[in-house]
């Protein structure tokens, strides 16, 4: 923790910040339909994005879930291009056919959010298994909820990633539940972590609520993955605050004790961390409050005035153009 600059200090709250407010500002537009569907969001959950990704450089590789906006944010993500995806604007990451759990961006290493459980891990063998036959020190992460732990693509790659001495982190965001299943009834293990020795890495469980033990936790996995020492799997002890989705409440489902809520919301990473800076005086987190509501207000923005895709591009992207005798227009 000793070298980390001031600068980087304010980082991790301007991301976690932002990953907030983004979520805020997507329900809001849920609920008044300019956002079609449901999201889920990654409120609560903030500083293990956060603490990972300020972890790696930028030609690194992440591979995020159906709960990816916060990932994405934090790798480096436009929130104007999310904004508009979210909306369905041309504009957007997947020019508006892709939503919520399908945004990609390779130039910044982002492997995609992916809406199938589990299924972002064998991409991220794949991108680091590409580094190492390139000769980079590149590494991949992997992240996943506790409910994918039991999905069999998983248990798959961990062993992959253990048998080649793969360059990936397995980053198991553990927030306790798999929509309204407790991990609790689904693993006999305290800590999943526990399970990582038996595939042949290291497992460790760091308090995801934290950024800056999730930042020392990753930055000692990713430095072994880039120095050759092959996979590992971090777990990170997290709570969403709200719904699985943004539907959730209107299904008035109830799997979790009000106590249970409030105890998490005691340690919301967006109120003991810039309480932390602000008596160190390392910086006003209002300044940075300010700068972040700039930047989600110009993505709003610019999502809204943007066009929707015209109908006739609707089969544009659906067929690889190169395929002999297909018209030449789409991707
Ligand atoms: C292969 C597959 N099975 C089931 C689902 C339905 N589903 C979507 S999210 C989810 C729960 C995932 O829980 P977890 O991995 O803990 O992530 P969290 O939602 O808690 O972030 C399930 C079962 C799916 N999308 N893909
Ligand atoms: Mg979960």
């Amino acid at each position: 923790m000793g070298e980390l600059t001031q600068d980087q200090f304010v980082g991790f709250y301007r991301t976690m910040r932002t990953i907030r407010r983004f979520e805020q500002r997507v329900v809001e537009l849920v609920n008044r339909n300019d956002i079609p569907g449901a999201a889920h969001e990654y409120v609560g959950e903030e500083a293990v994005a956060t603490g990972v990704c300020h972890a790696l450089r930028p030609d690194d590789v992440i591979t995020s879930t159906h709960r990816g906006h916060g990932h994405i944010l934090a790798k480096g993500g436009d929130p104007r291009r999310m904004m508009a995806e979210l909306m369905g604007k041309s504009t957007g990451y997947n020019r508006g056919r892709g939503g919520s759990m399908h945004i990609a961006d390779l130039e910044l290493g982002i492997f995609g959010a992916n809406g199938i459980v589990g299924a972002g891990a064998p991409i991220a063998c794949g991108a680091a298994m590409a580094a190492k036959l390139k000769g980079r020190d590149g590494v991949a992460v992997s992240f996943f909820g506790d409910g994918a732990t039991n999905q069999g693509v998983l248990l798959e790659a961990l062993n992959l990633a253990a048998i080649w001495k793969l360059p990936v982190v397995f980053v198991c965001e553990n927030n306790g539940y798999a929509i309204s299943a407790s991990i609790r009834e689904m693993s006999p293990l305290q800590r999943l972590a526990d399970r990582a020795p038996a595939f042949g890495m290291p497992g460790d469980s760091v308090d995801g609520m934290d950024v800056l033990a999730v930042h020392e936790g990753a930055s000692r996995v990713v430095a072994r993955a880039r120095a050759g020492g092959g996979p590992s799997f971090l777990e990170c002890l997290t709570y969403r605050f709200v719904g699985h989705f943004t539907a959730e409440k209107a299904l008035g489902i109830k799997y979790r004790s009000d106590e249970e809520i409030e105890e998490w919301r005691q340690r919301d990473p967006l109120v003991t961390y810039p309480a932390w800076l602000r008596e160190r005086g390392i910086c006003d987190p209002a300044r940075v409050d300010a700068e972040v509501e700039a930047v989600l207000e110009e993505a709003v923005a610019f999502a809204r005035q943007s066009p929707l895709p015209a109908p006739e591009e609707a089969l544009d992207g659906m067929y690889a153009t190169t395929y002999p005798g297909l018209p030449a227009r789409g991707w």
